[in-house]
C-alpha cells in the first residue's frame, strides 16, 4: 500500500463518508482510496464549487467535510470556498497534491495560501508517518473546528508503506466523525454564577444564538423558560428555535420590525456562541442604551471581540446553559414572556406579515410577492441555501425553514457565486428535504458549471434566480448618486434556456400567474431539477442593503 492509499484509507476509517472534488493526477490515487474504503465521491465541475459543497455538507451533516484537489491551480481555484469555510470554522480537510519542486508549473506555496485565508497547513511528511499525519489533520479539523489543508507532496504519495495494522490508523474513534463541536468547555463557576444573577434580575431578557449554539437548542430553551427570555438567532443559526412561541427568528439586518423592536427593548442580551458582530447587532443599533450584554463562547478570544460586553463567559454553550439553569433553581420567571407579547409575535413577527405595496408590473415580479408565493407552494420540509447580493434578504426571510439544518448560509466571506454549490452540499447532507437554492443572476452565472452536477446527481432541486440583469447590490448603492452603471449592468440572458441545456426543467416568471409552472413541477415526478428564472422588479434596493454597505 502506498502513501496516497493510506491517507484515503485512514480518513475512511475515521468515518469520512463523502468527499467532493475535481480529480487530476495529483489527487487521483487518494480519491480512489477513499472510494475503495467506502466513501462517496462527488465530482464537481469547478474546485470553487467542490470546496463550498464540502463546506455546506459539513455544516448540515455535523460531519468532517473532505475536499480533494489537484496541486497548484486545483487549489487556487478552490481558495474562495476554502476562505469561506475557514472563516466559518467549518471542520474541513482539503486534500491537495503538492508540487514541492519550484521549477514545476504547478508549484505555488500552498502552505502560505492556506495561512493567508485562515486555514491550517499540514503535510504528509513521510511514509512512516502518513497514517498519523492524516489522523492529526482529522483531529485538528474536528476538535479545533478548523479548515485544514493536508498537503500530499507528489514525491511522498507513491512511497511504499509497510502494512499498517488497521487499529493504529485512527487517532480518534469512527463515531467521532459525526460528533459535535469538539471539546466541551466547562464554564468557570464565578462567571456562571454572575450570569445566573443577571438573568434572575432580568425583566426582558433576549437570547441570541449563533453558530456555536446549533447543538444546544434544548438547553437554551430550558434556561430561557426559567428566565422568561425571548429567543433569536444569528443568520447562520436560522431555524434553531422553530416551533417555539418565543422564537423571534433572525436578529440583525434581516430582522423584521417587531424582532428589532423587541431586541432593542431587552434589558439583558445574551449572545450564545454568537459573535454579536455588525450583522447580528446591526452595527450595535439593536442594543439598547441600558442593555446588559453578556457573551458566552467556547473561546475566550471571541469574548468582546466585536463589541464591549458586560460579562464574558468562557464555556461550551450547552454546558453553560445547563449550569445556569441549575443555579436559577426551579422558579420560572415571567420575564419578557407575556400573553400579549405571544399574540404579537404570532401575528406580526414574520416578514410576510408586514404590509407592503406590490411593485410587480411590466413583466417583472416583486421579489417579495415571488418569495411569499414560493413559500406557500414549496413543501415545508426544505433545505434552503442562499447566494450573496441585493436579492438575498428576500429568500432568507420570506422562505421559512423547518429548523437550523434547513438553512445554509455561506456568507462569512461575503462572496458572490457560492449559492448553487452550497445547495448541492446541503442537499446531500439533508437528503429527505427539498433542496432550494436562491441566487441572483450574477451569482447564478458565476457558479453555473455546477448545474451539470445537480442534474448528474439527480437532485430534485429548485433553483430560484432573482434576475435584475445586473449586480443589483452595486446598482442600488451607486445609482442614487448618479454614478455611471455600465460596469454593473448587463443585457438580458435567457437563464431558463441555459438551464434546459444542462438538463433542468425551467420556468420563466414575469408575474404571479407564471408560477403555475412551479406547481406543475411540484405535482409531477420531479425527475429533473427545476430552475425558476424570475425577472424581478428592480426599482429599489432591498431594505438590508444599505445596512450591508455601512460595513464596507
Ligand atoms: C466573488 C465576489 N465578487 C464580487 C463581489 C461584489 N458583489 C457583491 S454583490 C454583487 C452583485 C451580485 O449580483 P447578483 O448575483 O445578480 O445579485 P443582485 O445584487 O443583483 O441581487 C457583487 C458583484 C462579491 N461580493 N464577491
Ligand atoms: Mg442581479
Amino acid at each position: 500500500m502506498n502513501v496516497a492509499e493510506v491517507v484515503g484509507r485512514t480518513l475512511a476509517a475515521l468515518g469520512v463518508d463523502t468527499a467532493f472534488g475535481v480529480v487530476g493526477s495529483g489527487n487521483f490515487h487518494v480519491t480512489n482510496a477513499l472510494v475503495a474504503h467506502g466513501a462517496r465521491y462527488v465530482a464537481a465541475r469547478h474546485e470553487g464549487g467542490a470546496a463550498t459543497m464540502a463546506d455546506a455538507y459539513a455544516r448540515l451533516s455535523g460531519r468532517v467535510g473532505v475536499l480533494s484537489v489537484h496541486q497548484g491551480p486545483g487549489l487556487t481555484n478552490a481558495m474562495t470556498g476554502i476562505a469561506e469555510a475557514a472563516k466559518s470554522r467549518t471542520p474541513l480537510i482539503v486534500l491537495a497534491g503538492e508540487a514541492t519542486e519550484p521549477r514545476s508549473n504547478f508549484f505555488v506555496d500552498q502552505a502560505a495560501l492556506a495561512e493567508a485565508v485562515g486555514a491550517v497547513p499540514l503535510r504528509i511528511s513521510s511514509a512512516e508517518t502518513a497514517a498519523a499525519d492524516t489522523a492529526e489533520a482529522f483531529r485538528v479539523a474536528r476538535e479545533g473546528r478548523r479548515t485544514v489543508l493536508l498537503n500530499l507532496p507528489l514525491e511522498v504519495q507513491g512511497r511504499h508503506v509497510p502494512d499498517v495494522p488497521r487499529a493504529s490508523v485512527a487517532g480518534a474513534s469512527v463515531a467521532g466523525a459525526s460528533g459535535g463541536n469538539g471539546p466541551r468547555g466547562v464554564p468557570e463557576a464565578g462567571e456562571a454564577a454572575r450570569l445566573a444573577e443577571i438573568l434572575a434580575a432580568a425583566r426582558s431578557p433576549v437570547f441570541v444564538a449563533g453558530r456555536g449554539a446549533r447543538e444546544a437548542r434544548h438547553e437554551l430553551e430550558e434556561l430561557a423558560e426559567r428566565a422568561g427570555a425571548l429567543l433569536a438567532t444569528s443568520a447562520v443559526a436560522r431555524g434553531l428555535f422553530r416551533g417555539s412561541r418565543w422564537d423571534l427568528d433572525v436578529s440583525g439586518g434581516f430582522a423584521s420590525p417587531l424582532t428589532a423592536e423587541l431586541i432593542r427593548d431587552a434589558d439583558v442580551l445574551v449572545g450564545w456562541g454568537c459573535a454579536l458582530n455588525m450583522w447580528t447587532m446591526r452595527h450595535g443599533t439593536l442594543i439598547g442604551r441600558d442593555t446588559t450584554v453578556v457573551q458566552v463562547d467556547l473561546e475566550a478570544a471571541a469574548l468582546g471581540a466585536h463589541r464591549p460586553v458586560h460579562l464574558g463567559v468562557t464555556g461550551d454553550v450547552a454546558r453553560t446553559a445547563r449550569e445556569v439553569t441549575r443555579l436559577l433553581g426551579d422558579d420560572t420567571r415571567t420575564g419578557y414572556r407575556s400573553a400579549a407579547l405571544a399574540t404579537r409575535i404570532a401575528g406580526e413577527n414574520r416578514w410576510r406579515d408586514v404590509p407592503y405595496t406590490d411593485e410587480s408590473g411590466d413583466g417583472r415580479i416583486d421579489p417579495r410577492t415571488l418569495t411569499i408565493e414560493l413559500d406557500d407552494l414549496l413543501p415545508a420540509e426544505r433545505v434552503l441555501s442562499i447566494d450573496s447580493g441585493n436579492f438575498m434578504g428576500y429568500p432568507s426571510m420570506f422562505l421559512d425553514v423547518p429548523d437550523e439544518r434547513g438553512f445554509c448560509f455561506t456568507q462569512a466571506f461575503q462572496s458572490v457565486g457560492l449559492g448553487l454549490a452550497t445547495a448541492i452540499g446541503a442537499a446531500l447532507a439533508q437528503p429527505d428535504r427539498l433542496p432550494v437554492a436562491a441566487l441572483g443572476d450574477g451569482g447564478a452565472l458565476m457558479g453555473v458549471a455546477e448545474l451539470e452536477t445537480v442534474v448528474r446527481l439527480g437532485l430534485p432541486m429548485v433553483i430560484v434566480v432573482y434576475d435584475d440583469d445586473g449586480y443589483g447590490a452595486e446598482v442600488h448603492h451607486f445609482g442614487p448618486d448618479g454614478h455611471p452603471l455600465d460596469t454593473v449592468t448587463f443585457p438580458p440572458v435567457d437563464i431558463a434556456a441555459i438551464a434546459r441545456g444542462f438538463g433542468c426543467e425551467a420556468v420563466t416568471v414575469g408575474d404571479r400567474s407564471d408560477l403555475a409552472g412551479v406547481a406543475r413541477w411540484l405535482d409531477g415526478a420531479r425527475e429533473r431539477p427545476l430552475l425558476i428564472h424570475a425577472h424581478v422588479s428592480r426599482a429599489r434596493g432591498s431594505w438590508w442593503l444599505e445596512e450591508a454597505f455601512r460595513g464596507h
